[in-house]
């Protein structure tokens, strides 16, 4: 079959690139997926939970008094990298997450998971880390500055001016307690010794979980910015990651990478850059800053400023591209996402866009799309391995583009007659997302076989397209 302008051929072979340099590095892998025989079972599963991450990310009010940072359920679609903690070290996986700032990790032999089983998974076994064995485990004090990560600055004041022989005065870290759209965790902070790959960093801020509902078999690695990150404690002038295509999903021996200050890459090394814009609202001095809406502040906003589809351009209100000074509106990119949401405002256009190029040349399934939640589905013609689909590309500030390979945004989907459909979602239908917070967030799904590279001495988010096994 002709590839026709500005449509792309979808393929069950996918091309090669050109593989990464060999560089310092940890193993990324992906979170185990619960086993689905069904693959439209899971297509749903992770439209759905994509949207309720963009609901979470999108929630200005969602923490408690004492919450820290915006955390989520990942039942599908992590990418998880294996670190190990305290002396002698004990191995945990963390998912790597840009859209929070707190490090935690499954703690102490009384940690109650809930809700954290599946159907394929019904007893998880979570690895956990057990503070009593390790020679190297604080209690982060209540005088400590590193309390206010979680804690107002009134109450540390409070904790600082207790008189020393009160009984009153807590002496640790009074416990954090991370509440989500749906999901929480508590625990206790701790100071331990962090080994990343061959380097060892002491003094690193943790929370220990001891109480989760609704969680990842791990903890979380927050890289979004904010003081308690784990970019900010580790002083990181960059981290890069390349993440492995989902269709190794049952791989575990397959993996991508996370450079921690990885080398500098230019545009010679074939990288696009765009700025990291300046966040709409500032990072909180405490996690638990009483304008819920500085959540935003964790995020990495980008300059999307133009979505063309089949070489036309996208009719989107500007008001969703640029963020406002509130946090709302705009694009940030996300690995705790999995398929890239976007408010109806500008998915409806998107949508349209791609039944217009289509149009004539395949039906449309509507049986595929009420199953998998995902729309718009075609069906594929018979006997045919291939089938022309529209060219999706994101146009950044500055003039960078990320011209998607087509298995980023469509997936395979069947049932009497096999489908592909669209794997970008919104709020649109049964759960009702709102227009507060980011209107794009740009998921790991359509990060595949990227190398993606957050400089945050330079503020620029730097992408380039490549093989990441
Ligand atoms: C990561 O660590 C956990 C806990 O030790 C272990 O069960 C798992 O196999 C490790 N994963 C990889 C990919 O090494
Ligand atoms: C604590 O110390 C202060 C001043 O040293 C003293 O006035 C006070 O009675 C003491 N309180 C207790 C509970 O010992
Ligand atoms: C990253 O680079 C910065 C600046 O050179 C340095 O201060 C920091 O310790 C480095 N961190 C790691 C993890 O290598
Ligand atoms: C679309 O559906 C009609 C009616 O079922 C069928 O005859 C036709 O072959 C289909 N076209 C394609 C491209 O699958
Ligand atoms: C959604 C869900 O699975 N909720 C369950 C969480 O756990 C509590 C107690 O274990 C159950 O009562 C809920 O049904």
């Amino acid at each position: 079959m002709a590839c026709l302008p500005g449509l792309l051929l979808l393929s069950l072979l996918f091309s090669v690139a050109a593989a990464g340099e060999s560089v310092s590095s940890i193993l990324l892998h992906r979170l185990r997926l619960p086993s689905h025989h069904d693959p439209l079972d899971l297509l749903a599963g992770i439209a759905s939970s994509s949207v309720r991450r963009a609901q979470l990310l999108k929630t200005p009010t969602r923490t408690s008094p004492t919450a820290s940072a915006a955390l989520f359920p990942h039942s599908y679609g992590g990418y998880s990298i294996n670190v190990t903690f305290g002396t002698p070290p004990q191995e945990i996986p963390l998912l790597v997450d840009t859209g929070s700032q707190l490090n935690w990790i499954p703690c102490t032999k009384s940690y109650l998971c809930r809700n954290c089983s599946s159907p394929a998974n019904p007893i998880p076994i979570i690895p956990t880390f057990f503070p009593k064995s390790s020679s190297t485990s604080r209690l982060i004090g209540c005088k400590n500055p590193k309390c206010g990560w979680i804690h107002s600055p009134e109450f540390l004041s409070r904790c600082r001016n207790c008189p020393s022989n009160s009984s009153d005065c807590p002496q640790i870290c009074p416990p954090y307690l991370i509440v989500y759209g749906s999901g929480s965790t508590a625990g206790l902070l701790l100071s331990e010794t962090l080994h990343f790959s061959t380097q060892t960093f002491a003094d690193f801020v943790v929370g220990c979980s001891v109480f989760s509902d609704r969680q990842p078999a791990g903890g979380i690695a927050g890289f979004g910015r904010g003081v308690s990150s784990l970019p900010a404690q580790l002083g990181l002038k960059r981290f890069s990651y390349c993440l492995i295509s989902r269709r190794y999903d049952d791989d575990a021996r397959e993996s991508g990478s996370l450079v921690l200050n990885g080398s500098k890459q230019s545009t010679s090394d074939g990288v696009r850059f765009t700025s990291l814009l300046k966040n709409p609202i500032p990072p909180p001095v405490a996690a638990d800053a009483a304008d819920g809406s500085s959540v935003f502040s964790v995020y990495y906003y980008i300059g999307l400023r133009r979505i063309t589809v089949g070489g036309k351009k996208v009719k989107i209100p500007y008001r969703a591209l640029a963020p406002l000074p509130d946090g709302n509106g705009g694009t940030i990119i996300d690995s705790g996402t999995t398929f890239t949401f976007m408010e109806p405002e500008v998915f409806e256009p998107l949508a349209a866009a791609f039944l217009d190029r289509v149009a004539g040349r395949l039906n449309r399934s509507g049986e595929v799309e009420m199953v998998t939640g995902l729309r718009p589905c075609f069906e594929l013609p018979e006997n045919e391995v291939e089938v022309s689909l529209p060219e999706l590309v994101f146009h950044f500030k500055g003039g960078a583009e990320m011209r998607l390979p087509v298995q980023n945004y469509f997936a395979f989907a069947g049932m009497s007659r096999k489908a592909v459909c669209l794997t970008i979602v919104s709020g649109g239908g049964a759960v009702g997302v709102g227009d507060s917070g980011p209107a794009i967030i740009l998921g790991s799904f359509q990060q595949q076989n990227y190398y993606i590279v957050y400089d945050l001495e330079r503020e620029v988010l730097g992408f380039r397209q490549q093989l990441c096994v």
